[in-house]
């Protein structure tokens, strides 16, 4: 390391920007991503410190700038052309023939390449520099986007050059890849947003953000597929070529393309790519053909806007329109109600489609989407087709509202959506069926009840053969009934029966974990435990008093009452109880102990390398902060592990403190703490 600023500046822009292409251009990090944050810290305070001394490829100008009032228009030097497309066979082999009569050849060489679904940008350097970047708009002329262009990550501000050419002009496509696009989505619904219908809609309001922090955000990437302008070194002469010298320059460019010779090849490889077409990790919506030889391009030239040279030969659309006849409600394995519409059944690009998502009750009241109504289904990949859009001009006029029902269609019991929040439950958990298994294996759990050897499979074998309903049936298995299941052999049935008797002697905190209570984890239940002393305490308590227990709010409170107040849970609770499970009751002590973290919320993400999460969240709870899986201007602390992503993201957005592993062990160590 060194102390001039300088010489320091310029290592670590050298050193993320090299980390930053491992990490993007040929996805295979090289370091954990807290180390990159480090150093990126690092390069933003010298950076503030002597502003002059910035880079102009430093990865600190990739987060976004102020915003602009409005984009600026830009002319296209060379017009961004529009595609002549095809949907049949006949029409690609008709190009074909154009095209070889136009030349006069017997056979032509093409390149075939991924049409993405995207938004077209044309990007400028100068002596090597990204200067600029624009949409096609009409193709002659576009908005400046080069705020935005710069935060997508794998778009080079400098180019991998010695010796850049004077100007460059690089044509491409911005996408959204479909779990970026999906986790995208998941956040705008969390906090209330409407979703974007799909990628492509995605990446064209990303790119159109006058806040390019807003940008920064998303996970946008540029695919380059042209080049529009090259001054100062000579031109390629082939398409293929062209390709690869973007390459050369660290621009992305598509890895599905071919070289074909003929028209053959050419529907051979748009079959080929139709049928991978589920397993891209981006849309794409038909394969383009182009004439790989420039000079013979130039011969061709084009005819109102659209080349001669090159063809769109279109794959069948992942939007359909259909009809909602029916929404049902059904339950997930955590209680989660989820609408479901039934459809009339539409082929969207290959599938039959008659179910769709429709998510939660926020994205039914966004849309106003009715039964009866006309609605647009999209369906990507191996995703669940969801319902994007409602043509109001086509509800019939006996459209009927839809409405969540009060009750769990599974086991009747009450459905509850705590106030803010976008999913409504069932709060039978202990008795529903659709949650019997995951209520039975947290139930065993080592931290809950601890019961050995009753593990995954076991309880999936006892819920399937009927032997086991809800917790409390566990304790009327006898050695018997255990060794009829396959995989259990005496000695092991003799163990687990063995394992139930011990692990009814437990504690309360145990215990109410156990029941699997929306949001009340290990810690909740500690906290329970020290403030009520006694179950029936806990369970006839109201909202407000539950409220007085440290780190129990509205959410949480609301939470225990609604689980109590379900009869079908009481009961199971009892039984229980009167299986013999026990503990060692106590009047609450009127003051507790103050802990390190107490009433602070923690969040873990990414992965541990030390440590396990469980292990790290244990320790953490211990020292008395909660740890939550989302993270808010109220969380105390981020933990980032390797490979850390959106929480991340978030919590630096939101100012939250972060910290590495290293940072954690530290913590822990400070207070006694040595977890393995
Ligand atoms: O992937 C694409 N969307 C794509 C679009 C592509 N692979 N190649 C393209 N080639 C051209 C020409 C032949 C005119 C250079 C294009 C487009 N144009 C294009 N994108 C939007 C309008 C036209």
């Amino acid at each position: 390391m060194t102390s001039d600023p300088d010489q320091r500046i310029r290592e670590l822009t050298e050193q993320l920007n090299h980390w930053s292409y491992r990490y993007y251009i040929l996805d295979d990090p090289a370091v954990p991503d807290a180390e990159y944050d480090r150093a990126f810290r690092e390069l933003q305070e010298l950076e503030a410190q002597y502003p002059d001394k910035a880079r102009s490829d430093s990865p600190t100008r990739r987060v976004g700038e102020a915003p602009l009032t409005e984009f600026d228009t830009v002319r296209h030097e060379v017009p961004m052309l529009s595609l002549g497309n095809a949907r049949e066979d006949d029409e690609v082999i008709a190009f074909d023939r154009r095209v070889r009569e136009a030349l006069g050849v017997e056979k032509v060489d093409y390149v075939a390449e991924p049409k993405f679904d995207g938004s077209a940008v044309s990007l400028l350097y100068q002596n090597g520099d990204l200067v600029r970047a624009a949409t096609r708009g009409d193709g002659g002329t576009g908005e400046d986007i080069t705020a935005n262009a710069r935060t997508i990550r794998n778009i080079p501000l400098v180019l991998n050059d010695d010796d850049p050419p004077a100007v460059l002009e690089v044509r491409g496509e911005v996408v959204m890849p479909h779990r970026g696009f999906e986790g995208l989505n998941e956040r705008r619904r969390q906090r209330g947003e409407a979703p974007f219908a799909n990628p492509r809609n995605a990446a064209a309001g990303s790119l159109r953000q006058l806040d390019s922090r807003i940008t920064a955000e998303r996970p946008l990437q540029f695919m380059g597929y042209s080049l529009a302008r090259l001054e100062g070194q000579s031109w390629p002469e082939t398409h293929d070529a062209t390709l690869d010298l973007l390459t050369g320059w660290d621009f992305i460019i598509s890895p599905e393309r071919s070289h074909c010779i003929g028209v053959e090849e050419l529907l051979a490889v748009y079959r080929d790519i139709l049928a991978r077409r589920d397993q891209l990790d981006y849309d794409i919506d038909g394969v383009v053909y182009k004439v790989d030889r420039l000079d013979w391009q130039r011969e061709l030239g084009f005819r109102s806007r659209e080349p001669r040279w090159a063809l769109a030969h279109k794959f069948p659309a992942r939007e359909e329109l259909t009809v909602l006849r029916d929404v049902e409600f059904q339950v997930g394995r955590t209680g989660a109600i989820t609408p479901v519409a039934r459809l009339d059944p539409v082929d969207v690009a290959g599938v039959t489609v008659s179910n769709a998502t429709l998510h939660n009750m926020d994205e039914i009241e966004r849309l106003d989407v009715r039964i009866g109504d006309t609605v647009t289904l999209y369906r990507a990949g191996d995703v669940i087709p969801k319902v994007v859009g409602v043509v109001a001009e086509r509800r019939p006029e006996n459209a009927r509202r839809i409405q969540m029902p009060s009750n769990c269609p599974a086991c009747g019991s009450e459905i509850y959506r705590p106030e803010g929040e976008v999913i409504a439950r069932c709060t039978g958990g202990l008795v529903c069926p659709a949650q019997q298994k995951e209520a039975i294996k947290h139930f065993a759990s080592r931290r809950a009840m601890d019961i050995d050897g009753l593990g995954e499979k076991i309880v999936d074998a006892l819920v399937d053969h009927d032997l086991v309903r809800n917790v409390a049936d566990l304790y009327h298995l006898k050695v018997d009934n255990l060794v009829q299941l396959e995989r259990l052999a005496d000695k092991s049935a003799n163990n687990l029966v063995q394992a139930l008797e011990q692990s009814k002697n437990t504690t309360l905190a145990r215990f109410l974990y156990a029941l699997g209570i929306r949001e009340v984890g290990e810690s909740t239940a500690r906290a329970l435990e020290a403030h009520f002393g006694r179950l029936e305490a806990v369970m006839n308590a109201d909202e407000d008093s539950l409220q007085q227990v440290p780190d129990v709010g509205p959410v949480v409170a609301g939470q225990i009452r609604h689980f109590f107040d379900q009869a079908h849970n009481v009961e199971v609770v009892q039984a229980l109880r009167d299986a013999g499970i026990t503990w060692r009751e106590f009047e609450p002590e009127a003051t507790q102990q103050e802990l390190p973290l107490a009433g602070q919320s923690w969040v873990l993400t990414g992965t541990l390398e030390q440590l396990t999460r469980d292990r790290a969240k244990q320790a953490l709870e211990e020292l008395g902060a909660r740890v939550t899986g989302s993270v808010s201007s109220k969380t105390a602390c981020v933990v980032a592990g390797e490979a850390a992503g959106s929480k991340l993201d978030k919590a630096r957005d939101l100012g939250v403190e972060v910290m590495d592993e290293q940072g954690l062990l530290e913590l822990f160590e400070s207070h006694g703490l040595k977890p393995e």
